[in-house]
């Protein structure tokens, strides 16, 4: 498979699954592509509250990325911004361990009042969503407390006191989400998840530990995922034998996991119809158990997020007319039948 683009289809909403920094890098083209047509369901478990502030990590990393508002460094946090409000917690003896811009202080403070006067996660984000022009409909993935809790060699810690604090030196033993089993999909997930015009759902290349996994845990969306009737398809995070972004490959060798698409596969096994792997892994890729596309998954710039979203979205459509499971056909395709 080259890298050149095949069939987009140009109808039905697609559903994606989605951590920070690399899963939102997908998340800008398949927007550029789709437009209102996509909505990107957020892990929200790597929230936690600092300085009093709700603070949602990879909610502000996709609405940042999706509104062009980003850092392309760091990946996190806005791309305009300045540090007076650190400095001035540093001179008074404040923790300064995680950083709030003065800008993203913003998003922080403002999230965190029309939590506290009753507006859900859900609400809010949208309507941010909506002031910062993004076309895609962004939400978390529930409402409700959601905690990555990693226990690891220097005891539980919680996931930003684990990742930022201790920048993932401690090694892994286990990770667990606190909450998960008293948390619910909010309605906004389910109806996207049960909307008639759904055409597939895409798992971005975000740590599948630390990222997807969380998303997983929900009651109801793996269950979700295995019953609905378009494909899903997931696009790996490992490129020539390595994970590309932050701590995954660190995660992988702590837990004892090979960082290979085999893995990556297994670790979906059940909820997955297809696989985009990278052109380098192609060859060595073996038989994963489902359907494979390697393609060059790298995204360098926005035209490399644009040509990865477009292999997905063809491949996807691709595996509505091949797969084994049953396939609701579109409206229109079902009209087309009838004729
Ligand atoms: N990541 C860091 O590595 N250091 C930080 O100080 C930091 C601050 C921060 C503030 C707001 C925000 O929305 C994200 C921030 N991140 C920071 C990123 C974030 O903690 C991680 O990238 C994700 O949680 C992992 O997906």
């Amino acid at each position: 498979m080259n890298g050149r683009s095949q069939f987009v289809p140009t109808e039905g909403r697609v559903v994606a699954l989605c951590g920070g920094v690399g899963g939102a890098k997908l998340a800008v083209g398949l927007q550029h592509v789709l437009g209102e047509r996509l909505t990107v369901v957020v892990n929200v478990a790597d929230d936690f509250e600092h300085l009093g502030l709700h603070i949602s990590p990879d909610l502000d990393t996709v609405l940042y990325t999706l509104a062009g508002l980003s850092d392309p460094q760091r990946g996190w946090g806005r791309s305009d911004e300045t540090w007076n409000f650190m400095d001035a917690l540093k001179q008074i003896g404040g923790e300064t361990w995680f950083l709030l811009g003065d800008r993203d202080m913003a998003m922080h403070v403002e999230r965190t009042r029309r939590r506290l006067s009753g507006e859900s996660l859900t609400a809010i984000c949208i309507d941010i969503a909506r002031q910062l022009g993004i076309r895609s409909a962004v939400l978390p993935v529930t409402n409700d407390k959601l905690s990555t809790m990693v226990d690891s060699t220097e005891g539980e810690l919680e996931f930003q006191r684990y990742f930022v604090g201790r920048r993932c030196e401690p090694v892994v033993k286990q990770i667990r989400f606190s909450g998960a089993q008293d948390a619910c999909l909010s309605e906004e997930v389910v109806a996207s998840l049960d909307a008639e015009d759904l055409h597939l759902i895409i798992i971005c290349p975000s740590n599948p530990y630390l990222s997807v996994d969380p998303i997983l845990a929900v009651p109801g969306m793996a269950e979700k995922l295995r019953a609905t009737s378009v494909p899903v398809v997931a696009i790996s995070p490992i490129i020539g034998g390595q994970a590309i972004k932050g701590p995954t490959r660190k995660i992988m060798d702590e837990l004892g996991l090979e960082p290979s698409n085999a893995e990556i596969s297994r670790h979906y096994a059940g909820l997955l119809d297809g696989l985009v792997i990278d052109i380098t892994d192609a060859a060595g890729a073996g038989d994963l158990g489902v359907d494979v596309h390697p393609v060059p998954t790298l995204m360098t710039d926005l035209q490399s997020k644009i040509t990865l979203a477009e292999h997905a979205l063809a491949f996807g459509d691709s595996l509505r007319a091949t797969h084994k499971r049953r396939i609701r056909p579109l409206r229109s395709e079902a009209h087309h039948d009838k004729t």
